[in-house]
């Protein structure tokens, strides 16, 4: 079996040299569904695998705009048109200096089997730039957005492909994106998610995806008797899946004590809730790169360029970007005596982190299943745009919460060991494959 996995992943990497994190995540794919196909023969004459891993389509393309001094800058724009088996095209646009191709094809890889896990009919997509928000202005960002799009538009549609935000790209870039693709389409379409909830945009659709995490490792808890009521927790990141995830954590009775940026993390001993919460908002939307301001503001301790899984928690919630928890970092979170890993990012644990939670034989979730909340309120938001409505709130969270259970319960049915512990990673990869590649049989060899 290792060898035939080895081998798939050669392929894998000839075909597309120097693409490490696209490497990962399909490796990570393979390990599980190379043995499930064996015993599934039908997806392996049909090489639906191989079908898998090679993208629909991929649009790169310049984006030229002028800054506030009337330099001309000129940045790369992408757009990853994966899978269109189970639905139109479905996912992000990260705005980042680090994005390449291989990221966003890494992203758009995860997003078909999340997207698929939903229940919702939605395919996998993934875009985005390299184009730095870091302290650019209001205008600044307009332009960009307008020019980014000016291309995209080309490209995208209510019912080919639908983009949202991802890290960088939150309401306010949803907002200059959407309005020029009006401008130039003549058309008030459900074509972007995350939009204003005056314009279309779904309720609950910013906290979904934190929200959506905490309620996928609520009911990982449960399957132990346990829940977040007196524990303490530990989140990385500062931005829209960490103010979710802390927001509902402290909700549900559990302490925060940390969140992270770039530069660092604070320890806050009293938990972040309340104000300390709104707070985190205005850093983000500073454009500013740091968490230890927070540290300032609310006199507790900062720790430069760290990380917080040194710290002694019973819950880690890792949120702010892949490969952010190594195995150094996981076995400091195990001696510590955690006992629930649920990722809010995509593939924030790098494979190492991953065994050593295995080996450990915690509750540990994939981000492809866990953070799918947000996705999941995307595909509520292109419901309600095609109906030309808009449920309340309660609804979207009661819907959320559904949803959240069923991917839970569909890893629990596909990765239950003989011993009776549940490997979420290899339940969500079969049940997420599923799906898409009996629809990919159904339509035939495209
Ligand atoms: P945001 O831009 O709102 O926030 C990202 C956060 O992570 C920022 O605080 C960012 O800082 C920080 N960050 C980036 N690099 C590092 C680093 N090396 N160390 C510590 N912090 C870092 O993005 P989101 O919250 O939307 O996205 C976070 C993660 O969640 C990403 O992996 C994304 O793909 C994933 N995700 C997002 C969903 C969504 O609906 N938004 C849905 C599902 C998954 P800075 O940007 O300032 O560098
Ligand atoms: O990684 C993700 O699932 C997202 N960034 C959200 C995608 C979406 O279409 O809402």
């Amino acid at each position: 079996m290792t060898e035939k996995i080895n081998k798939f992943m050669e392929g894998v990497i000839a075909r597309n040299p120097g693409e490490k994190e696209f490497h990962q995540a399909v490796k990570e794919v393979a390990e599980v569904i190379i043995p499930f196909i064996e015993e599934n023969p039908k997806y392996e004459e049909a090489k639906i695998l191989e079908r898998l891993v090679e993208p629909e389509r991929v649009v790169m393309f310049r984006v030229p705009w002028q800054d506030d001094k009337g330099e001309f800058q000129i940045n790369r724009g992408y757009r990853i048109n994966f899978n269109s088996a189970i639905g139109p095209y479905k996912g992000g646009l990260r705005f980042h200096p680090s994005v390449n191709l291989s990221i966003l094809k890494f992203l758009g890889f995860e997003q078909i089997l999340k997207n698929s896990l939903t229940t919702l009919p939605m395919g996998g997509g993934k875009g985005g730039s390299d184009f730095n928000p870091k302290g650019k202005s209001d205008n600044e960002i307009m332009r960009f957005c307008q020019s980014f799009m000016s291309e995209l538009f080309r490209h995208i549609g209510p019912d080919t492909d639908i983009p949202a935000g991802d890290i960088g790209v939150g309401g306010r870039e949803i907002g200059y994106l959407f309005g020029q693709y009006k401008r130039l389409r003549n058309e008030f379409t459900g074509v972007l998610t995350g939009k204003g909830r005056e314009w279309g945009g779904s309720l609950m659709r910013p906290q979904a995806t934190g929200f959506g995490n905490v309620y996928f490792s609520q009911n990982m808890l449960a399957t132990k008797g346990e829940s977040f009521k007196g524990k303490t927790v530990a989140v990385s990141g500062f931005g829209n899946v960490a103010w979710g995830a802390v927001t509902k954590a402290t909700e549900l009775g559990a302490k925060v004590v940390t969140i992270s940026g770039p530069d660092g993390y604070i320890y806050d001993p009293n938990g972040i809730s309340g104000e300390k919460i709104e707070y985190m908002l205005e850093l983000r939307a500073t454009n500013n790169d740091v968490v230890a301001p927070y540290a300032e503001e609310f006199g507790v301790k900062f720790f430069s360029s760290k990380r917080p899984w040194e710290q002694k928690v019973d819950i880690a919630l890792p949120c702010a970007t892949q490969n952010e928890l190594n195995g150094e970092d996981a076995q400091k979170l195990i001696d510590n005596g955690v006992i629930c890993v649920g990722e809010g990012a995509n593939m924030p644990c790098t494979p190492e982190a991953v065994e050593i939670f295995h080996k450990a034989k915690i509750l540990f979730s994939p981000g492809k299943a866990s953070n799918a909340g947000g996705v999941a309120v995307s595909g509520l938001e292109m419901s309600q745009n095609s109906m030309r409505y808009s449920w309340s709130s309660e609804e979207v969270d009661k819907k959320l919460h559904l949803i959240m259970k069923d991917i839970h319960d569909a890893c629990v049915k596909y990765g239950t060991d003989n011993d009776g512990w549940v490997d979420y990673v290899k339940g969500a990869n079969i049940a997420g494959f599923v799906k898409v590649a009996d629809a990919m049989l159904a339509q035939g060899l495209v």
